[in-house]
């Protein structure tokens, strides 16, 4: 058995505030506050007003609340204490400096949320939603990100496991008792609920892929030939002037980003250089730029321009990304529509709303008020695997073969929420994580 650390760290953002938190967890934390406060008794639970001292000198650092939660009933599932003093970077790295010399150490980054999850006070979908509660962008991701915190995704994925655990025990109890050698009496019946699974599976899949905008964000590239609005729409959707517009082609030569929301999602606009065949080697510098942005995109606005259907961009992108084609400069043609795309002016501002409803829908994400919990690209990725493993499973297949693959989906479903040492995976996922938190 190893004595665990006890860590310290300043949980309240880096700067100057109202009040700032100094967060202790640990075996040691109580002895430290001890000293730090200079008080023998410290009440669970309990707001107690007094000085925080520096117990090498005996002065008073500042003064504040001490609040002490024994365990096991803590945020970190360890005896904490949370300091509550001045919000002066200066006073609070004075606290931290003082409870590192009685002992404890600096925290990484996530690590009190990190604690947390190994003594299963969370999962890790909801330690993962703790982080993206923390760093939501819009108040929609973080009312999805409050409801995976609470659970939603294991609760989600219970029966999907104790149906796989099932059937499991049927086909392993088959080979540790049957005869081997004679055929599987179990597996025809097994191979039709691995298939049931597998559709159920593959169904949340469809209805959780378009959560993952809303914790982690979409990149929307806007890509065209030069001079058909790309700039001016990206003014528009930003509202506010963030790319300079000229009627000169080729007035925008690098990729510009600007942050804006569209229905409650978190996107990340990209402006790009307009794409056509050019001598210039700064516009082609540019260009490569647009083409690497639209790689990287979630989704492709190509931009057409209604004064000039035959202004097509030369663009190959990966074929997975979805586009849509949206014609510009609608107040110059009257009602004349092409066949396909959605049309607006960037100039008026008609349209607007129709693309930003399209977006979504191309996305799947129409639907997002009535999305439960946010998901990561990692739990797609781990049911993605799970249905693969069950999607393999014949009726013909020897039993172990079918206990293998039904004992793989049941790891994938498990690593989801952390049920299995992962190591690797917990430094990824704590990494991402705020200091103190
Ligand atoms: N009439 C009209 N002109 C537009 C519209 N959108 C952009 N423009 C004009 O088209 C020219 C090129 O616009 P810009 O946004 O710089 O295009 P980009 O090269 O694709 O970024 C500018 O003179 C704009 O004022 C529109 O919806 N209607
Ligand atoms: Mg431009």
């Amino acid at each position: 058995m190893t004595v665990a650390d006890t860590i310290v760290a300043v949980a309240t953002p880096p700067g100057v505030g109202g009040i700032g938190v100094v967060r202790l967890s640990g075996p040691e934390a109580l002895a430290i506050a001890r000293r730090l406060t200079g008080r023998d008794r410290l009440r669970p639970r309990h707001a107690h007003y007094g000085r925080l001292l520096d117990p090498a000198s005996g002065e008073a650092i500042d003064d504040g609340l001490i609040l002490y939660f024994p365990a096991p009933h803590s945020y970190t599932g360890e005896d904490v204490i949370e300091l509550q003093g001045h919000g002066s970077p200066v006073l609070l790295e004075g606290m931290v400096a003082a409870a590192v010399g009685l002992g404890a150490r600096r925290a990484r980054p996530g690590e009190f949320t990190e604690q947390a999850f190994l003594n299963g006070r969370l999962d890790l979908a909801q330690a993962e939603a703790v982080a993206d509660l923390i760093h939501a962008q819009t108040a929609q991701a973080a009312r999805l990100a409050r409801s995976s915190l609470d659970g939603a995704l294991a609760a989600e994925l219970e029966p999907v496991s104790r149906a796989i655990r099932d059937m499991r025990v049927i086909i392993e109890a088959e080979i540790d008792f049957g005869e081997t050698d004679l055929e599987s009496e179990a597996a025809p019946d097994i191979a039709r609920r691995a298939e049931n699974l597998h559709t159920t599976i593959l169904a949340l899949l469809e209805r959780l892929r378009p959560a993952r905008y809303f914790a982690q964000g979409l990149r929307l590239a806007l890509v065209g030939a030069p001079n058909v609005g790309k700039s001016s729409l990206m003014n528009r959707l930003a509202e506010s002037e963030v790319a300079i517009v000229t009627d000169r082609p080729g007035t925008t030569r690098d990729v510009l980003r600007s942050p804006i929301a569209i229905h409650g999602i978190p996107v990340e606009l990209i402006d790009t250089a307009g794409l056509h065949a050019s001598d210039d080697p700064v516009e082609r510098i540019g260009m490569q730029r647009a083409r690497e942005a639209a790689t990287g995109a979630d989704l492709i606005l190509e931009l057409r321009d209604l004064t000039r259907p035959e202004a097509v961009p030369d663009l190959e992108a990966p074929p997975e990304i979805p586009r849509l084609t949206v014609w510009n400069k609608q107040d110059c043609v009257g009602d004349s529509r092409p066949a396909e795309g959605i049309v607006i002016s960037a100039r008026t501002g008609a349209g607007i709303d129709e693309l930003k409803q399209a977006i979504v829908e191309r996305l799947g994400a129409g639907e997002g008020g009535q999305q439960r919990f946010s998901v990561r690209a990692r739990h797609l990725d781990g049911l993605r695997l799970a249905a693969l493993h069950l999607g393999r499973i014949e009726a013909s297949a020897a039993p172990d073969l079918i206990a293998e693959e039904l004992r793989l989906a049941e790891a994938a479903l498990d690593a989801l929420l952390g049920r299995q040492d992962h190591e690797a995976l917990l430094g990824e996922i704590f990494a991402g994580f705020c200091i103190g938190k």
